[in-house]
């Protein structure tokens, strides 16, 4: 249970800090897990060595994954700030490479890449190794989940990154986010955060899972493997639209899958889009 006070600074900072929630011997089964050998090749495909690297569908990868997916621990505590009903959105293990100065990640908001119908989504961070500001923790704005939607776009397209700097230039807003292993963290879909490079020497490996509110629907990017995976409650199907206008994530070379705002045409009048309008025609043989 979150007490009154973690309530109000979630809602007033956009972030929570929770240590202990899971026992060493369970952060063991954990990294038992990310040492699986199909997890494995995929971290070494994706080049872990070297760069950070977020292994999407972690849930699918390993069953001790799913369950800490779906661990009433977790679930329990975060209903208060998202809801009874919660679907996750996306998984992933985030590894940190050993190797020095490597695995910076650049300041962002998560609403950014996978708008939603309504803004009640929050990532939560558990982590296999304390987090320190030496093998590049978390930071976050405090407070910076009341400032909306900000650019991440340019030229028109997704970049992944937050093009505003101005609001990470007041050292006195930013935070580190350190629980140790077994302990979480929890922000808000709006928060910016960043992490700068692993100077440590030493891995740095946590497993992300972003959760969301069962009526908050996605408008665009991915959707994985594990998207929707009921956590809690039930699905009510219903859509709550309440995050008002949003530019959506375009990205260069993607084909989007169905059940984003990309894809709200059938195959045949995409066709005749790509064709010049009738009324076009004729305006131009007048
Ligand atoms: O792995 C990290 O340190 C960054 C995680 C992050 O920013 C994210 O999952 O959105």
């Amino acid at each position: 249970m979150l007490s009154r006070q973690q309530l109000d600074q979630y809602r007033d900072d956009g972030y929570l800090v929770i240590d202990g929630l899971f026992s060493p011997a369970e952060v063991e089964v954990l990294r038992v897990a990310s040492e699986d050998p199909v997890v494995q090749q995929q971290l070494g495909e994706r080049g872990h060595a070297n760069r950070i690297v977020h292994l999407l569908e972690i849930t699918a990868k390993h069953p001790a994954f799913k369950e800490l997916a779906m661990d009433r621990r977790i679930t329990d505590l975060i209903a208060p700030l998202i809801g009874e009903d919660i679907q996750l959105q996306h998984s992933k293990l985030a590894t940190k490479p050993p190797k020095k100065n490597a695995g910076e990640f650049a300041w962002h908001q998560d609403f950014a890449y996978f708008p939603h119908t309504n803004y009640d989504l929050l990532a939560v961070m558990v982590m296999l190794d304390d987090a320190t500001p030496e093998n590049g923790c978390m930071s976050v704005v405090k407070g910076s989940h009341k400032l909306g939607v900000l650019n991440h776009l340019r030229d028109g397209y997704f970049t992944g990154m937050c093009l505003e700097d101005k609001y990470w230039s007041d050292p006195s807003k930013i935070v580190p986010i350190m629980p140790k292993a077994g302990g979480i963290s929890i922000h808000h879909c709006l928060t910016l955060h960043a992490s700068p490079a692993n100077i440590s020497g030493r891995p740095r490996r946590g497993v992300v899972f972003q959760y969301r509110a069962d009526d908050a629907y996605q408008m665009a990017d991915h959707v994985w493997v594990d998207t929707g995976l009921q956590v809690r409650g039930k699905n009510r199907e219903i859509a709550r639209c309440d995050a008002g206008a949003l530019r959506l994530p375009k990205r260069r070379n993607w084909d989007p899958e169905f059940g984003n705002m990309y894809f709200q045409s059938g195959k045949q009048a995409r066709e005749w889009n790509k064709a010049p309008a009738a009324a076009e025609v004729l305006s131009a043989e007048s």
